[in-house]
């Protein structure tokens, strides 16, 4: 049996995957509303086919608790979210559920974490909880580190196609927990030792933050010569050792905007580009907020009050809204003491913030301006809608004539 800990983004699919694959499994979480929600028979965010593979762990009998069990397996996939001042990761979640494990756990256990950790967290927070709780690491505990790698809005056909990474510190531990993920996973499984796979996991995240920054940079750049960013990208990519993303309104998301502070928080000095792809990619909000005020000087524009922001999530057709970037946006206007902008997104029905619709058409008759901020699958569907609105479209997706881009 195995006890997946922490039953949020990561955790739910991962313990629903295995379940549906004939692993017995308990999914444990501190949070008794969301272990009395899944007890329902509801999931607790939307993910195309979630539903579906919930059913399935259900049918094969996957249970969910508030308490951890004693098994030979955890799986821990906490939150590790980072100091905004120090930018040093924050490792109490982890370092908590491992408290916890150690306190049921039975002799010979395995203990993987599949949160995403800064390098060498692993030796300076959690060998020695392990170590005061009285056990020896590879005689009566098994550490292994097996960081996740799957996007949302396509996590599960990610876990079982994407390859992973094990890291461990014995190579036949390393084996064995391959064998579990194989269960399910069909890509490659790299077997290594545990700074490896910590390293590994926050420079793929790290990567994809100084690609996107370049094409934001681009934007900038751009705007100024008067050129199109997105033509340029479009041909350049042309070239086979060229793949330049998409730039945007920001970066958010609790991974890419999070994991490359880890490397500057722990080497301040020496992380200099990945600390310039963050500054660039934050400041994107702002940039986004200095061409709604061009174009409002332009239009002869002057009510805030009718303008608009369409999207709230961090990107497109997810209900997860983490640092993103609306928010960031509308966190800068705060601070400015600006008011505030009128926000609809589809697929957010909580209100979070002021000024929120939650019907489109109310929020387009009461707006003359408006922001695309997320190219949600919705707004790609109905873009006929914003015909005579001024539009700036941050994800280049509405062909309107007229329409201002980035
Ligand atoms: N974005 C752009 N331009 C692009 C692509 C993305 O501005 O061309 C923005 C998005 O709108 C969003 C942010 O970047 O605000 C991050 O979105 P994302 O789709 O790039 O990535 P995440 O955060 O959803 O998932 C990432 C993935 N990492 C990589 O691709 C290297 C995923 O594989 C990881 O599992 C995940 O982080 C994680 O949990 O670490």
């Amino acid at each position: 049996m195995i006890n997946v800990v922490g039953l949020g983004y990561i955790g739910l699919p991962t313990a629903l995957m295995f379940a549906a694959h004939g692993v017995e499994v308990t999914g444990t979480d501190c949070n008794k509303e969301l272990i009395s929600v899944l007890k329902s028979g509801k999931t607790t965010f939307e993910e195309d086919g979630l539903d579906k593979l919930f059913a399935e762990a259900l049918a094969r009998g996957i249970n969910f608790s508030t308490e951890y069990m004693a098994t030979d397996v955890y799986i821990i996939a906490v939150p590790t979210p980072y100091d905004s001042f120090s930018k040093k990761i924050d490792p109490s979640y982890v370092v908590t559920a491992v408290k916890n494990v150690m306190s049921v756990c039975p002799k010979g256990a395995t203990v993987v974490i599949e949160s995403t950790v800064s390098p060498g967290t692993i030796e300076k927070f959690i060998r020695p909880v392990i170590a005061e709780n009285g056990f020896a690491i590879g005689e009566d505990i098994n550490l292994v580190h097996a960081p996740e790698r799957i996007i949302p809005g396509n996590m599960l056909y990610e876990l079982k196609y994407n390859s992973r990474t094990i890291g461990s510190d014995d190579i036949r531990i390393g084996n064995k927990i391959k064998t579990l993920y194989s269960s399910f996973c069909q890509g490659d499984i790299v077997v290594t030792d545990i700074k490896t796979a910590e390293m590994t996991k926050v420079v793929e995240n790290t990567f994809r933050d100084i690609n996107i920054a370049f094409a934001n940079e681009l934007t900038k750049i751009c705007r100024i010569a008067g050129m199109d960013v997105y033509e340029i990208i479009r041909i350049a990519n042309m070239h086979p050792r060229v793949n330049i993303l998409q730039p945007g309104p920001g970066v958010g998301g609790h991974c890419i905007s999070v994991d490359p502070w880890f490397l500057v928080g722990d080497y301040p000095g020496l992380a200099n580009i990945i600390l310039a792809a963050r500054k660039i990619n934050d400041s994107m909000p702002e940039f986004v907020l200095e061409r709604v005020n061009s174009i409002m000087k332009d239009r002869g524009m002057t009510d805030l009050s009718r303008v608009g922001l369409y999207g709230l999530t961090y990107k497109e057709n997810v209900d997860d809204v983490r640092e993103s970037p609306t928010l960031q946006l509308l966190e800068s206007m705060k601070k400015h003491l600006a008011p505030g902008l009128n926000v609809y997104d589809p697929i957010v029905t909580k209100d979070i913030v002021d000024n929120q619709y939650h019907d489109f058409d109310r929020f387009l008759a009461d707006v003359d301006f408006v922001v695309i901020m997320v190219s949600h699958n919705h707004i790609k569907e109905q873009i006929h809608k914003l015909d005579g609105k001024v539009v700036l479209d941050t994800k280049n997706i509405c062909n309107i004539e007229g329409t201002y881009k980035l």
